[in-house]
């Protein structure tokens, strides 16, 4: 483990990776008690990330966790209960119980931006908030984690080439946990470092050692710098172990046992505990005071999240769409006067109009949708009386012309092409193509078919 932090940042390290342990394990008791709403997952052995990454930034700077970033969200200020309550559908929670697990966000205060289930899809949002960070003169960071799954999304390398190419304050951290669902990174990424992905959008990349949170500290705080200083966006990342399933359904008895053996003697808490013994930053007394802490503020947390209610449930038809006034307002911001830009006077004339085209009547007098074969009609009388043909069924001058190439019978256009040079010409076209599917073995004869006046005809 490096060294150079300060004593009450090395503390407050150890401290929420307490936490975030304590609060997915009350989870997990939750979850056997029933009182979850949906599915659990966990960050069980991966808490260096979420801590180590979320703490190198600032108050002002924004992320958006993935599932297993719940240590983030508690690093950012989120209260314990507010994650309870999320993934209890309570009605306190964030999301008054409409959306579950780690789906909320808090724009307002702690610049939270809600998790998107899409994977990857938080990689061009956040790359938004980064340029807006920048577009209002706010020198933030904006965070977001992918996992080594999410990785090979068509998204990732979509936002990632836009954050590029933007020089986007943005740090992707690349969370290598070994496994997507039950699928090995081996199998998915033929690369041994997937910060290596970096080097297609010539961006900077680390890769560090997940289960050491000084290490992973260390380094996001130094992409952080960068990232605030202009050097564009930088992709992180991080190797480390999904210890338990991909979610709590999943027994996992595809891992190896000598795979889990390795990584779960590298236990990212039981490290640094020794890290701060051996540094004298940590003894038997200050342990316990932690835990009892945690203990503490983790039972009145629970007790707030099980005593608050279910949503009524006439609720469940409120605050579902946007309603105006009562919801948040999205209303266009006018440089122009609206007259200028709105019909009638922002209309442009149409270049392609049809004799009779809208002027269809149905059976019973009135206005009939538009329709060619109804119009049909309607045209004959138009033309049997010129004068009451409407304005705007006149066909321009323009127009008429080019109608009238277009119906002009192709072998005319031909037959002015000698054969020989129309065969030069065909021979090159591109829409030999075909021809060479259906026909493989003469594909030299088929392009000289292709080249005759005929054929030339047949595709116009
Ligand atoms: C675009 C997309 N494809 C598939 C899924 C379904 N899905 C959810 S999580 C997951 C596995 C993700 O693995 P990884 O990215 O390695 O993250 P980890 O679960 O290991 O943290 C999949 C396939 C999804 N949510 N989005
Ligand atoms: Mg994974």
């Amino acid at each position: 483990m490096t060294k150079g932090l300060t004593r009450q940042q090395y503390l407050d390290l150890y401290y929420f990776m307490r936490l975030n342990r304590a609060v997915e394990d009350m989870m997990v008791k939750l979850f056997r008690q029933n009182k979850i709403v949906g599915g659990l997952y966990s960050s069980l052995g991966q808490e260096a990330v979420s801590v180590g990454t979320a703490y190198a930034l600032e108050k002002k700077d924004w992320l958006a966790p993935m599932i297993r970033n719940i240590g983030a969200l508690l690093v950012k200020g989120v209260p314990p209960r507010d994650i309870f309550m999320q993934h209890m559908a309570k009605y306190d929670s964030p999301t008054k119980g409409k959306d579950g697990t780690s789906h909320f966000g808090d724009l307002e205060n702690l610049h939270i931006v809600s998790p998107i289930s899409m994977l990857g899809d938080l990689i061009p949002v956040m790359t938004g908030v980064a340029m807006a960070g920048r577009y209002l003169g706010q020198k933030i960071v904006a965070m977001t984690w992918i996992g080594d799954g999410g990785s090979s999304t068509g998204v990732f390398h979509e936002g990632l080439n836009f954050a590029a190419v933007q020089k986007a304050p943005f740090v992707l951290v690349l969370e290598n946990n070994q496994w997507a669902y039950s699928t090995p990174v081996k199998r998915q990424v033929p690369l041994e470092n997937l910060a290596d992905r970096a080097k297609a959008y010539g961006i900077s990349s680390y890769t560090v050692d997940g289960n050491d949170v000084v290490a992973v500290y260390s380094t996001a705080k130094e992409a952080v710098d960068r990232a605030r200083n202009g050097d564009g966006p930088i992709l992180i990342e991080v190797k480390t172990f999904r210890r338990l399933g991909h979610a709590q359904h999943d027994p996992a008895e595809y891992v190896p046992k000598e795979m889990r053996a390795y990584w779960e003697a590298r236990d990212p808490i039981t490290l640094y505990e020794k890290f701060l013994t051996s540094e004298n930053l940590l003894d038997d007394k200050g342990k316990k005071e932690i835990e009892d802490k945690i203990e503490k503020l983790l039972s009145a947390e629970r007790d707030f999240a099980e005593n608050s209610p279910m949503p009524p449930a006439e609720f469940a038809a409120q605050g579902v769409y946007c309603t105006g006034d009562d919801c948040h307002k999205v209303a266009p911001k006018w440089q122009r006067p609206i007259a200028e830009v709105t019909p009638p006077k922002s209309s442009v004339a149409a270049v392609w109009t049809v004799k009779g085209f809208g002027s269809g009547k149905t059976s019973g007098g009135g206005s009939a949708p538009i329709h060619f074969g109804d119009t049909q009609k309607h045209q004959d009388q138009a033309e049997a009386v010129p004068d009451q043909k409407p304005k705007d069924t006149e066909v321009p001058e323009a127009v008429a012309k080019t109608m009238e190439a277009r119906n002009a019978k192709p072998t005319k256009v031909a037959a002015k092409v000698p054969v020989n040079v129309a065969a030069k010409v065909s021979a090159k076209s591109p829409v030999k193509t075909p021809a060479k599917k259906i026909a493989p073995k003469k594909s030299a004869k088929s392009a000289v078919v292709h080249a005759k006046p005929a054929a030339r005809k047949a595709r116009r």
